[in-house]
Order: structure tokens, then C-alpha cells, then sequence
């Protein structure tokens, strides 16, 4: 049974401005309540389309501990389930993606159609009924080729950030992207450390000096890419309406959606600046166009150039402990050797992926201490870090108010 006084008066006894109380970053219950009010009620960006390129397949990924798969039928529809066998239980679809018509559990073979239906179970008794043992639908939605799950029963409102979002993710085409390279990396620090790091620049200059190279630290890290008015902004403006396409920003309680300039002269969030995939991503000639940056809470952002699609996402696994997966999208008739190269495309962020990690487990050492104590965010560099935790401390008191009946 989770104490939710304690978790409210730890979230209600924060100092707003500062990192979090110790026990929120490293206390077992303080995960589970986080699995259930922040990872079982928000919109989690699973992965791709484009990772089922075929009608018939799956993809199955975990959230948080519960295992979920998405389908795509014959007529292109998806839909998402607990991937939870109604025999006994088993994870059905193991994580990855894959081609099928049916989903067949591995423990006593019942096999499930792709809409969830019960359609073969052995050796039960005639008062067996397969109609109430289909497999438990989850709310999915598709915007531009991006899947997102929810778990919760009553979702939140999707439809301000799918306006928000589609019209920009659109030109990138993901429905024609490949999943080109995947990777994950476990780090030994709380879910909400490793998203804290992920959400400013602050230590990119001396923490990542490669990235420094395509990334526009000094105005990523104020939240807000490219001030109007800079001569850089006004010409990377004009280029984006010449080439058609809209920059925002959009910033909404759970998201940040905006296209902004890499530095001057980069086209990719490569290690080099240059061009990832030859074939092109976004429609038209124009690989000037910045990155369009796309941050949903509680757990991802991803970078569109005009030739990539790279997803980062945290999913918490246990108190101290993260893992992050990463994955590469190119254009599906991009050829692997010929228009790519896997080091090439991947190393910026796996370099910049692993000085995080090794940020994060220093952080969560040190936040461990029984010297820790919260310490004051930067306003200026800082401001995205300031919203995740304040949308974190609001989440968690709903939904302690919802469990409880009481106001925050
Ligand atoms: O959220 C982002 O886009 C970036 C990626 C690198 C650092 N982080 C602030
Ligand atoms: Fe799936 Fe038994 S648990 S068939
Ligand atoms: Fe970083």
C-alpha cells in the first residue's frame, strides 16, 4: 500500500525554485507511486510507425513494469494492449517489433488476433468463454508516424498537442522512415535525475564538448532557440518559410515543440555537421533547416533534421536505476554503406548519451548523501528543468487528490 500522505507532504514540502527533497529521487515507494501517477497517466511515446513497416506486425515496449504491445492490422489500424495474457499472465510479445498475423503466447500458446480477440486456447472447459478473455486495449494514438500509449483509463486530452505537433512533424515523413539503428543504455540513477539532465544545457559546454559543435548551447539553454530579432534567427526564419514549413514554438503542459537553427553552417545533429543520410527525410532540396525538437513529459524528446529522426526516451526500471533507449530513423529507401553509415549517423549521441549517463550516476551519488540538501535551479539555464519539476510535483498531487479525495 503506497503512503500517499507521505509522498504528498514530500511534494508539498518542497521548495519550489529548488531540486527535489532526497527522498524523491531515492526512496523505493516514491518509484512505485511515480510508476502510477506520472508513467500509468501520461501519454508515453513508444516508438514509431515505421517500426511495423508492413500491415500485420507488432511492436512491444515496457512502460514503466507493464508491458504493452501495438498493433497494425491488415487496414493499417493500430491499437495497443496490455501485453498481459489473460491465461495466466505471461508477457505475450516479447519487447522488439514484429511481423504477424496473430500473437501467440510463448507459456501455453493461446493465441490472440491483432484486435485483441481470444481466438484459440486449448483444452478449456465448454463454460470457457474466449469473448471475455480478449486482451485489454490501451488508448494509442498516431501523429505523423509517432505512436503514443496511454495506460490510465481517462487519458489526458490529446487533441491540443496533435494539433500542436502534426502540422511540424509532418514533412518529416516518418510513415517512409526505417528504424535504422536502436540502442539502450541502463544508468544507475532515479528516472526523474536522468530527465532533469535531459531538460538543460547548463553542463552541455563543459560536459559535452561534441555536441557543442552542431548544438546551439547558449540558446538551447534559456528554453527558448534563436531570440527574435538575432540576425541568425531572422535568417533561418526566412529559409524555414521558404521550404514551407512551420517552426512554432509550442509549449504545452506536457510538451515543447519547436524548430530551431543549429550553429552556423551545421545541417545534422552529427558529429561532424554533416549530413547523416543522403536521402532526405523532409520533401524539397532545402537540408538547412535546423532541428524540429520535439519534448514530451514525463519521459523523451527527439531531434528531426532533415535527413534523421533520433528518440530518446527514459524509462525507469527500479529507485536508482534508467534505462535509456535511443533510436535512429532514416528514409526507408536510404541504403545502409551507400547513403548512411551507422557510426557516422549514431556516434554524437552515443558520445553525448554516455557523458549523461556518467553526469546522472554522479548526481544520484551525491543526492544520496545524508549531507544532500535541495539546491536552486537556474532561472536562465535552467527553465525546462523548472517545468518538468513543477508538472511533476502538479501530476502527483491530482493524483494523489483523485486516489484520495482530498485537494493538494
Ligand atoms: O533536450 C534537448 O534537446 C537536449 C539534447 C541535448 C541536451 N538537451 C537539452
Ligand atoms: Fe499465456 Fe498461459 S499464460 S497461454
Ligand atoms: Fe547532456
Amino acid at each position: 500500500m503506497l503512503d500517499l500522505e507521505r509522498i504528498r507532504s514530500l511534494v508539498t514540502g518542497r521548495r519550489p525554485g529548488y531540486s527535489l527533497p532526497q527522498a524523491l529521487y531515492n526512496s523505493p515507494d516514491v518509484l512505485a507511486f511515480d510508476l502510477e501517477a506520472i508513467f500509468g497517466q501520461s501519454w508515453i511515446l513508444v516508438g514509431f510507425t515505421c517500426e511495423i513497416p508492413r500491415p500485420r506486425g507488432y511492436l512491444a515496449t515496457t512502460v514503466g513494469q507493464s508491458p504493452v504491445v501495438v498493433t497494425r492490422d491488415r487496414d493499417g489500424t493500430y491499437r495497443a494492449f496490455h501485453n498481459s495474457c489473460r491465461h495466466r499472465g505471461a508477457q505475450v510479445c516479447a519487447d522488439g517489433a514484429g511481423a504477424r498475423g496473430r500473437l501467440t503466447c510463448p507459456y501455453h500458446q493461446w493465441v490472440y488476433d491483432l484486435d485483441g480477440t481470444l481466438v484459440h486456447a486449448r483444452h478449456m472447459p465448454e463454460s470457457f468463454d474466449p469473448a471475455e478473455h480478449g486482451l485489454r486495449p490501451v488508448h494509442v494514438q498516431n501523429v505523423a508516424g509517432a505512436l503514443f500509449v496511454c495506460l490510465a483509463q481517462t487519458p489526458p486530452s490529446f487533441a491540443r498537442f496533435r494539433e500542436e505537433l502534426e502540422p511540424l512533424l509532418a514533412p518529416h515523413r516518418l510513415e517512409e522512415a526505417k528504424l535504422a539503428f536502436q540502442n539502450t543504455l541502463v544508468e544507475k540513477g532515479n528516472w526523474k535525475l536522468v530527465m532533469e539532465n535531459a531538460r538543460e544545457c547548463y553542463h552541455c559546454g563543459v560536459g559535452h564538448p561534441e555536441l557543442c559543435l552542431t548544438f546551439p548551447i547558449e540558446d538551447a539553454s534559456g528554453g527558448h532557440f534563436a531570440a527574435e530579432g538575432d540576425p541568425r534567427h531572422d535568417a533561418f526564419a526566412a529559409r524555414i518559410a521558404a521550404a514551407g514549413l512551420a517552426r512554432g514554438p509550442f509549449i504545452g503542459p506536457w510538451w515543447q515543440v519547436e524548430r530551431f537553427p543549429l550553429n552556423e553552417g551545421q545541417l545534422s545533429l552529427t558529429i561532424d555537421g554533416a549530413l547523416a543520410c543522403k536521402k532526405l527525410m523532409v520533401a524539397g532540396e532545402e537540408a538547412d533547416i535546423g532541428s524540429l525538437r520535439w519534448a514530451i513529459e514525463p519521459h523523451s524528446f527527439c531531434h528531426s533534421t532533415a535527413d534523421t529522426t533520433v528518440y530518446f526516451s527514459a524509462m525507469p526500471t527500479a529507485t536508482n536505476e534508467t534505462l535509456v533507449t535511443c533510436k535512429w530513423l532514416v528514409h526507408q529507401d536510404a541504403v545502409e554503406g551507400v547513403d548512411y553509415d551507422i557510426e557516422h549517423l549514431t556516434q554524437l549521441w552515443n558520445v553525448t548519451n554516455i557523458q549523461d549517463r556518467d553526469l546522472v550516476e554522479n548526481n544520484q551519488r551525491g543526492v544520496n548523501s545524508v549531507g544532500y540538501l535541495p539546491g536552486p535551479y537556474s532561472e536562465s539555464d535552467e527553465s525546462y528543468v523548472l517545468r518538468f519539476i513543477d508538472w511533476y510535483c502538479d501530476k502527483a498531487l491530482d493524483h494523489i487528490a483523485a486516489r484520495t479525495g482530498v485537494d493538494g
